[in-house]
């Protein structure tokens, strides 16, 4: 039998009940093929990163992470994870970063680097953004980067209060 990857993929929801959103996607990456959920981060309230190009004012975000292992490819799993934010009833707009149901992100997949135009992994920007670092590292804080880095050395005191904790 082929050994498993070990993933995170990264949730991130501000539309329409966005804990609702996130809960139901957990539950759906559990129903994925070849694939096993080890563990869910808490899930976290904290203020939309925005962008240059698209400032408008926008709601809150709710941020996850799961830890999964998979046979699944990237390939293969990036397209599970669009048909669930299909399913969530996100509409893609023109500009960037605009609010969303559901964005699933692969943040890492075992400790492979892809950087092809429809698919970057390491994720971008995972070293800078509290939302994503403090969910990765709920799910495993013995967690080591592809860098060799233990993904500790990138949270500061100054992350965490960015983030408002849902229990
Ligand atoms: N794509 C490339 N690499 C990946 C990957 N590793 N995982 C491609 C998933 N998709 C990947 O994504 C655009 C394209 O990225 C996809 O077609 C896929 O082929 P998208 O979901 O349509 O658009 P997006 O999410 O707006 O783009 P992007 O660049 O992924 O944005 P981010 O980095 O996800 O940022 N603020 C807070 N607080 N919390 C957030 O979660 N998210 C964003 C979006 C902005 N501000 C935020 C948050
Ligand atoms: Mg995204």
């Amino acid at each position: 039998m082929q050994t498993p990857f070990d993933c995170y993929v990264g949730l991130g929801s501000n539309l329409y009940q966005p804990i609702q959103q996130i809960i139901a996607a957990l539950a759906l990456l559990k129903t994925l093929p070849e694939t096993t959920v080890i563990k869910n981060s808490y899930l976290y309230c904290n203020p939309p990163m925005l962008s240059v190009e698209n400032p408008d004012p926008q709601p809150d975000y709710v941020n996850a992470a799961a830890w999964i292992q998979t046979t699944l490819t990237p390939d293969i799993l990036l397209t599970y994870l669009q048909k669930i934010e299909i399913a969530s009833g996100r509409q893609r707009s023109e500009k960037k970063w605009s609010s969303r149901t559901l964005d699933l992100d692969i943040l890492l997949y075992g400790n492979l680097q892809i950087n092809l135009p429809h698919l970057v992994i390491p994720h971008r920007g995972i070293l800078e953004r509290a939302f994503v670092l403090i969910p990765l590292h709920d799910c495993n804080p013995h967690l080591i980067l592809p860098t060799g880095i233990p993904i500790k050395a990138f949270i500061t005191p100054e992350m965490q209060q960015q983030l408002t904790r849902i229990d």
